[in-house]
């Protein structure tokens, strides 16, 4: 992408109103811009990043589930059904449409898959299932905050199980636990599962998923010895029932809790020097409620001898847009966003410091070029800007890596290469720059 012919708008000014890093910088490096109260616009830079994290989130589930697309609006006599509908509150938004019928935006979508399940699912034979959804959600916050953190509109992957018993319904947790892990490790980022309280979706078995960072909305505590969990131990697979479960016990086995759920009678039996405590953003939920939606919906399949059976059910949220806010939040300096290099919204930005010099815009051209021949994904500054404003939008964009390219380096044949995140910058030819930048 060249940037002279992008809408990639950054504002000179730190916006006014935003009180926490990610928002404000989200606003600043033209992410996303409020168009209601707890809604945005998500601006090209900000799309980019979103679809990154979206379609890892999407890759990682596929290895358990399957994708479908349920609707934002959904009829009111679902919740009915479920029995949730008056319980919910006025965090549900609640829409009438001409013919007097009630409607609802989805604030979450067990009711509605349940529904689905149900009218076609008849035998024990077509169980287990998971299945996922990636959607746009809206729940009417009484305090909207911190940009894309406490959204009322926002995108989240809901992902729901159906097994035949218990212990069947504890194995896909424990894959959906696992999945999480490892999704949240390919994005760069560190989340701390920690028991939960299940609040409003019901159910026992409980846990969120925590991204730390200075301004979380939790306080958490929790042993160091759940960070060190080995994810990939023995090539673990997710059909691998008692790897699974090692797992899940080992997770478990370590205190972790947040504010809502802390006890100080186990908090003290961790050591001490594995003591760690701070704050925490959670970009996910899972749970474990068997039986509540299934039976008070009427879902029922016909067991091998003609008995019928209750499936038990799970549901496993991601926070997708909330993400977006957290990795910012968890990385981050002075300058601007430090994008983990998986949900970069580009790999690479190449800056021509004197966009009036032949010699600099001809070897910015051809690297442009060849850096996409070599599949990176590229934004090049070729606006006639000054090369000091140029490199400060660069930082702030938080690209992974900057081409800086100017007369003085070309007489020596060599353009600098500046790594994001750890600062370090490099004289390259262009020609070892494309050979470290395309390895
Ligand atoms: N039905 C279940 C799981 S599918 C559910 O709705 N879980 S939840 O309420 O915990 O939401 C799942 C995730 O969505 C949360 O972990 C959080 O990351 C994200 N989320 C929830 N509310 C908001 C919000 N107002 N703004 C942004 N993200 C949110």
């Amino acid at each position: 992408m060249r940037l002279s012919q992008a809408f990639l708008p950054v504002l000179k000014e730190t916006p006014s109103g935003a009180e926490i890093a990610s928002h404000k910088l989200m606003l600043q490096a033209g992410l996303i811009r409020q168009t209601a109260a707890g809604i945005y616009a998500w601006l090209p830079l900000g799309i980019r990043v979103l679809k990154k994290i979206e379609q890892i989130v999407r890759e990682e589930q596929d290895r358990i589930g399957q994708e479908m697309l349920m609707p934002t609006i959904q009829p009111a006599d679902l919740w009915r059904e479920s029995g949730r509908y008056d319980a919910y509150g006025p965090e549900m938004l609640r829409i009438t449409d001409r013919h007097d019928r009630e409607m609802l935006y989805g604030p979450t979508n067990e009711d509605m898959i349940t529904a689905l399940f149900r009218d076609d699912v008849k035998s024990y034979r077509e169980l287990p299932r998971m299945l996922y959804h990636i959607q746009w959600k809206f729940r009417d916050e009484v305090r909207p905050r911190f940009g894309v953190m406490r959204g009322r509109e926002f995108l989240m992957k809901d992902a729901y199980s159906f097994d035949l018993d218990e212990e069947g319904a504890k194995l896909s947790y424990y894959r959906q636990l696992l999945a999480y892990l490892r999704t949240f490790r390919r994005m760069g980022i560190k989340a701390v599962p920690m028991q939960a309280d299940s609040g409003p979706i019901g159910g026992k078995l409980s846990h969120e998923f925590l991204v730390l960072a200075p301004n979380g909305e939790s306080e958490v505590f929790y042993d160091a010895a759940v960070e060190d969990v080995d994810l990939d131990r023995d090539g673990l697979s997710y059909d691998d029932d008692a790897g699974l479960k090692a797992l899940f016990d080992e997770v478990t086995g370590a205190y972790a809790r947040t504010d809502e759920t802390h006890e100080e009678e186990y908090w003290a039996q961790v050591p001490e020097d594995a003591k760690r405590t701070g704050r925490g953003i959670e970009v996910g939920h899972i749970f474990y409620f068997g039986p509540k939606y299934s039976e008070a919906m009427g879902l029922k399949v016909s067991g091998s001898d003609g008995s019928m059976i209750t499936p038990m059910m799970g549901s496993y949220g991601v926070g997708v847009s909330r993400l977006v806010g957290a990795i910012i939040e968890a990385s981050h300096d002075e300058n601007g966003i430090i994008w983990p290099e998986a949900v970069a919204p580009w790999n690479v930005g190449i800056v021509t410091m004197r966009a009036d010099d032949d010699a600099t815009v001809a070897a910015a051209e051809s690297l442009y070029g060849d850096l996409q021949a070599a599949g990176l994904d590229v934004l090049y500054d070729d606006r006639d800007e000054r090369g000091g404003v140029k490199l400060g939008g660069m930082d702030l964009m938080g690209l992974p890596w900057q081409v800086i390219i100017g007369p003085r380096g070309l007489k020596d044949g060599v353009v600098e290469v500046k790594n994001r995140a750890t600062g370090e910058r490099e004289q390259l030819t262009v020609q070892d720059t494309l050979a470290k930048l395309s390895s």
